[in-house]
């Protein structure tokens, strides 16, 4: 079967896309249009609880959730993480869902701090956001300046791909201008991030999301 990622262009389906060029599976990127309110379309709706993207049809299922369906390929095609049975898969775990329950709620918190903010202060809950992704990032970086064996620096892991799209997120779209946070201020997350974006499998991808050049490290905002 061809997987069928559904996804709207840079919206977080593009982790998912990045990653399947990655493996040689024969994969589909439909592109689903959210102004046209495609995502809260009945059809939509039944693949989603949340009419969300991403949504990765596979022959085990429909799956949702990036870090999931992120994982869920590592194992199945291999190459992109440390196999299950692999010493190094602990690690390797930790840091993963590190980024999924820190950075990327705390990245959605400094793009839309109006979500959580309710009626109350939204620049509040920006700044608030800034200063938990610089410390977490800065967590990230300790453990990628080590260099270790599960994390490369110059071939591509589902890690630094997830990574990477959540920082050009908080680079190029944050509520606030001056609350960007940029990845220079991480060399170790940097240098792969830089390594990975200018793959031609990434260039491919960024090509159907609309994005060039170096899309993942120096993001237009
Ligand atoms: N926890 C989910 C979050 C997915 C998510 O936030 N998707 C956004 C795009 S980046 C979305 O579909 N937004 C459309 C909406 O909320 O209507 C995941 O990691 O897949």
């Amino acid at each position: 079967m061809t997987y069928r990622l559904y996804g709207v262009a840079d919206f977080a389906n593009l982790a998912v896309h990045l990653t399947l060029e990655e493996t040689a599976a024969p994969y589909e990127a439909i592109f689903l249009d959210s102004e046209a309110g495609d995502l809260k379309a009945a059809d939509h709706l039944a693949r989603h609880p949340l009419g969300m993207v991403p949504v990765l049809e596979t022959p085990d299922g429909t799956m949702i959730e990036t870090a999931a369906i992120l994982l869920w390929l590592a194992d199945r095609h291999g190459g992109l993480a440390p196999a299950p049975d692999h010493p190094d898969r602990a690690a390797f775990l930790s840091a993963f869902f590190f980024t999924t329950s820190n950075i990327h709620i705390a990245a959605l918190d400094l793009l839309h701090p109006y979500r959580p903010a309710g009626d109350g202060p939204t620049e509040a809950v920006a700044t608030g956001a800034q200063t938990r992704l610089i410390t977490r990032l800065a967590v990230l970086e300790q453990i990628a300046a080590q260099n270790p064996t599960w994390w490369p620096s110059n071939q591509p892991s589902i890690l630094t791909i997830y990574l990477a799209m959540l920082t050009r997120w908080t680079r190029a779209f944050p509520a606030y201008r001056d609350l960007a946070v940029d990845l220079s201020d991480f060399p170790a997350l940097q240098t792969r991030a830089a390594a990975y974006e200018t793959r031609p499998t990434a260039q491919r991808v960024a090509d159907l999301h609309g994005l060039t050049g170096r899309f993942l490290t120096e993001p237009e905002g």
